[in-house]
């Protein structure tokens, strides 16, 4: 893509063969609130950086997609209003009109892949929402992982979504998803969706092996299912009580299209008091950790 705008240390270190983590910008606009969403962003950047790797955030800053934001762009993304939430295809409305925009996981999965980037940590992918077979609400973060050479690590799909359902179109689509350590496929707030996995990969080193064999298959992408420990996971109670609430407010409210995440993102915060901020937060900086580590197990290997 033409005015594709990576930042010099990320073009740097893709030419070096070095280490580069993607990260998403959605979250940090419409997932988490002001001031956390800031602090947050600085932080997973910074985990990337100590675990070795450079951390290239992704966003649409001035209608210029970028990959690698500066900290004036990561404050922009995360303090003004009417930030657009961009999945891949607003990207060419968002770059003719000169928009600022946050990229979901498939933008953001589909500008770092453009640039060479090969692994993305998220919190929680988008995928079947509950209530899909009327409404047709699936995430675009689905089909653009059937395309795009990249692998996300992530705790699975939000809870928020029908997890059986998501696991199956992704198998239908052919997106390869492995448990880190665990043949569980864990369920975001949760450490354990309930639903079992066919594959695991048991260490960073595994898991480069994979990213890289995926590279040479030329498929599309890869999920990296990370869960938090049960130690700091949300009370499961607590989850119930808050996703039945959620689910009634975007029935009463009507709800739709991309609304329906940030709205029961936000209707979860307000019904755990505040402590489901702080389980997406350790999701987050878990993922960074664990996408850089093997993103460095990867530039280790081809360094070979
Ligand atoms: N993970 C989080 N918080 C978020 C998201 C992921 O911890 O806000 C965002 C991602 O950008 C993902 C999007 O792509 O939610 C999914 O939105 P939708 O369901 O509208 O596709
Ligand atoms: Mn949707």
């Amino acid at each position: 893509m033409s005015g594709l705008e990576v930042r010099d240390e990320v073009a740097e270190a893709l030419e070096g063969n070095g280490a580069v983590v993607a990260l998403e910008s959605t979250l940090i606009s419409h997932g988490l609130p002001r001031p956390d969403n800031l602090a947050l962003a600085l932080e997973a950047e910074a985990i990337v950086r100590e675990e070795g790797a450079v951390p290239a955030t992704v966003g649409v800053i001035g209608g210029i997609p970028k990959v690698g934001l500066g900290e004036g762009d990561l404050e922009l993304l995360a303090n003004e209003d009417d930030i657009l939430k961009l999945s891949t295809r607003d990207l060419p409305f968002a770059v003719a009109k000169g928009s600022h925009g946050a990229t979901t996981v498939a933008a953001t999965a589909s500008l770092a892949a453009r640039a060479g980037v090969r692994l993305f940590a998220t919190g929680g992918l988008g995928g079947v929402h509950r209530g899909a077979r009327d409404s047709w609400d699936v995430s675009a973060d689905l089909a653009e992982l059937a395309r795009t050479p990249v692998a996300v690590v992530s705790a699975g799909v939000k809870s928020i979504l029908d997890v059986p359902a998501t696991l199956e179109l992704l198998e239908t689509l052919g997106v390869p998803v492995a448990g880190f350590r665990t043949l569980r496929f864990p369920g975001f707030y949760l450490t354990d969706s309930g639903c079992p996995l066919d594959w695991s990969v048991e260490g960073e080193g595994e898991a480069a092996h994979a990213v890289r064999a995926l590279g040479d298959l030329e498929t599309g992408g890869m999920v990296i299912a990370n869960p938090l420990p049960e130690s700091q996971q949300l009370d499961p109670a607590l989850h119930k009580k808050a996703l039945r609430s959620g689910l009634e407010g975007l029935r009463r409210d009507g709800v739709r299209g991309k609304d329906v995440t940030p709205f029961l993102l936000a209707r979860f915060r307000e019904e755990t008091g505040g402590e489901s901020l702080e389980v997406n937060k350790r999701i987050i900086l878990n993922n960074a950790r664990l996408a850089a580590r093997i993103a460095a197990a990867l530039a280790a290997l081809e360094g070979e």
